[in-house]
């Protein structure tokens, strides 16, 4: 079981924030099995997954992008939730305010009992048509993308692909939750994909601490006052042990 160093002003914050916001990112299901964006295994048929993600792809080679999405259904459907989701889920219930912003369309954190999530990319399970918006969770094998079944349209993955603009409720949600929070983790991303980068940088100018926890230094690893370079499935749990240990410390004290 992995113990971590915990600074006195990390611990002040673990201990007395009210307001705590996580950016995640492919990293904190890489140890559930789901292959990272950037990372070797991110590859499918060798084809970089930046240049299958996009509507031009789609509108392309509608059967090469939707196969790649069946796939990463497949094995999505295969794993679970790794001990750093299960750490984050039950991290929310020791704060008033806990809000986990992903950008994973894998479903994991659901799955491993944490609500109140914003999906920044979409979710992989869902399917939106591209004529009328109608949108469900169509468990389609079809080789090609089946039509809408409301308008026969062309159906899609519901997720956000690049050079697309992120749901506007969402985004704007996940940037006021970071533009209030007292405490920010940046957990298992790259920080290269915008938006989403910006979050860290928008809790840090408005007095959060930021946290990374990462496998490596990342591009926004400079703008973290504490970093923990390790496995978010290790170190979130290690985490989560100190909360308990100072919210009793702070009844004992009371
Ligand atoms: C938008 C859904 C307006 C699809 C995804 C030029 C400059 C700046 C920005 C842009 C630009 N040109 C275009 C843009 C905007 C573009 C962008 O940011 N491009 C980047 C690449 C430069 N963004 C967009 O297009 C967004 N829309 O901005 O609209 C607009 C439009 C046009 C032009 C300008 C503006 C939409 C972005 C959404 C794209 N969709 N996913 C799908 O998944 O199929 S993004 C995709 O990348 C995934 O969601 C993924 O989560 C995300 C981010 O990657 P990471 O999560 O960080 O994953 P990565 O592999 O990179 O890193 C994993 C990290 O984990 C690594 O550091 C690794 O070390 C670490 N790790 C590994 N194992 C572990 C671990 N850490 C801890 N524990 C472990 N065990
Ligand atoms: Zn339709």
């Amino acid at each position: 079981m992995l113990d971590i160093d915990i600074t006195e002003q990390f611990s002040r914050a673990l201990r007395n924030s009210r307001k705590v916001a996580v950016l995640t990112g492919a990293g904190v299901s890489a140890e559930s099995g789901v292959p990272t964006f950037r990372g070797e295994d991110g590859f499918w048929r060798n084809i970089n997954p930046m240049e299958l993600a996009t509507l031009e792809a789609f509108s392309r080679d509608p059967e090469t992008v939707w196969e790649w999405y069946l796939h990463r259904r497949d094995t999505i459907r295969t794993i679970k939730p790794n001990p750093g989701h299960y750490a984050l889920a039950e991290m929310a219930e020791l704060y008033n305010d806990f809000t986990l912003i992903t950008q994973n369309i894998d479903n994991l954190h659901r799955l491993a009992g944490s609500d109140n999530i914003y999906e920044l990319h979409g979710n992989i399970h869902r399917n939106r048509c591209m004529d009328c918006d109608h949108t469900d969770y169509t468990e389609s094998f079809s080789k090609l993308p089946p039509p809408c079944p409301k308008c026969g349209g062309r159906f899609r993955p519901n997720v956000v692909w690049f050079g697309e603009m992120l749901p506007h409720e969402t985004i704007d949600r996940a940037m006021k939750a970071a533009y209030q929070a007292e405490l920010f983790f940046t957990i298992g991303t790259s920080g290269v994909v915008q938006p989403a980068a910006s979050l860290p940088l928008i809790a840090k100018q408005n007095g959060a601490l930021v946290v990374e926890i990462n496998l490596e230094p990342s591009e926004i690893s400079h703008i973290c006052d504490i970093k923990y370079h390790g496995k978010s499935g290790e170190v979130l749990p290690a985490i989560l042990r100190k909360i308990r240990e100072l919210k009793i410390m702070s009844i004992q004290e009371k």
